[in-house]
């Protein structure tokens, strides 16, 4: 570990980590009980990508912002330091029930939470030893470090968006990121994030008999499709502060699952980035739209590397 308090701590990448359980799926790591004759490659090339790249970082730390576990009242921190247990997902048991074991960076979360909690928002750790980790986690997890020899920060999705506005759930992720960069800083470690979730988020209401038979996937309608293209086209620009200015827009019109904040902490974690962000691979998945995408600040000097 490189972490030391005298020294800042950094950011050292960040990504847009789409979690369907597909992925998983479609990938038989020895974790996952059904087996799939693959599917949805495209996308998976992307998170090679991804982790091609980040084999080369230097890192302590992954930090996980999920649409999946959601928590009524604020924003809420994994506290133990180790969680093992199968998840399943409520909607695809047929497709992932992964036995996960990992470990949680508990100094760091505290941390965040204490920044959050400075910039005004409503937070709490986590300590139930008995709680399940949710699969938008641990599916962001996998496909950007399979080897899970890393701690992770788990942080939940407050309805902020949901019991209010759209507008006043942009405001509180990007605090809360303010809050995440501010604390890894403190911290001297070095921290890789994941936003994990999804573009465009309409679907199909019907699985194939076989889910990965590719004959049957493809884009819900093209409105959305032209929607996940103007954000991306944006983020490969560096137009991170258009893309803020239209998310309410994007989260109405294509339904898009940053309604619960994944992305908006994670540019604002990354201080609104106006580099180009590396589109590394899109596809859809049950009609959804995905994309894995990475943003290096060490690219705000040269330009993709
Ligand atoms: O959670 C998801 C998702 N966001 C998109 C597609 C398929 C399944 O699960
Ligand atoms: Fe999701």
């Amino acid at each position: 570990m490189s972490q030391d308090h005298n020294t800042k701590g950094k950011i050292v990448a960040g990504a847009l980590a789409p979690h369907p359980p597909h992925l998983v799926y479609a990938q038989n790591p020895p974790q996952n009980e059904p087996n799939s004759e693959g599917g949805w490659d495209v996308l998976r090339w992307g998170y090679e990508r991804l982790r091609r790249n980040w084999s080369k970082l230097d890192y302590d730390v992954i930090v996980v912002h999920s649409p999946h576990w959601k928590t009524r009242c604020g924003t809420h921190f994994l506290g133990i330091p180790h969680f093992a247990s199968k998840s399943v997902d409520p909607i695809f048991p047929n497709l992932f029930r992964y036995t996960y074991d990992l470990n949680v960076d508990v100094e760091l979360s505290e941390m965040i939470c204490a920044e959050a909690k400075a910039e005004g928002l409503e937070t709490q750790m986590m300590r139930n030893p008995d709680f399940r980790v949710d699969y938008g986690t641990i599916t962001a997890c996998h496909l950007s470090h399979p080897e899970w020899n890393k701690p992770i920060v788990c942080i939940s999705s407050n309805q902020a968006y949901f019991d209010f506005s759209d507008e006043v759930g942009e405001a509180h992720m990007l605090a809360l990121g303010r809050a995440t960069a501010r604390a890894i800083e403190k911290s001297g470690k070095r921290a890789v994030l994941l936003a994990s979730c999804s573009l465009s988020h309409r679907h199909f209401t019907k699985e194939p008999e076989t889910p990965e038979d590719m004959k049957h996937e493809h884009v819900y309608h093209n409105g959305q499709y032209l929607w996940d293209m103007k954000i991306l086209n944006l983020i490969k620009e560096g137009k991170c502060q258009e893309v803020l200015d239209i998310m309410p827009d994007f989260i109405e019109q294509a339904m898009a699952e940053t309604k619960d904040g994944s992305l908006t902490w994670l540019m604002g974690a990354l201080g609104v980035p106006d580099y180009p962000g590396d589109v590394h691979g899109y596809g859809s998945v049950i009609g959804t739209g995905n994309a894995v995408v990475e943003w290096n600040p060490a690219w705000r000097e040269g330009g993709i590397q």
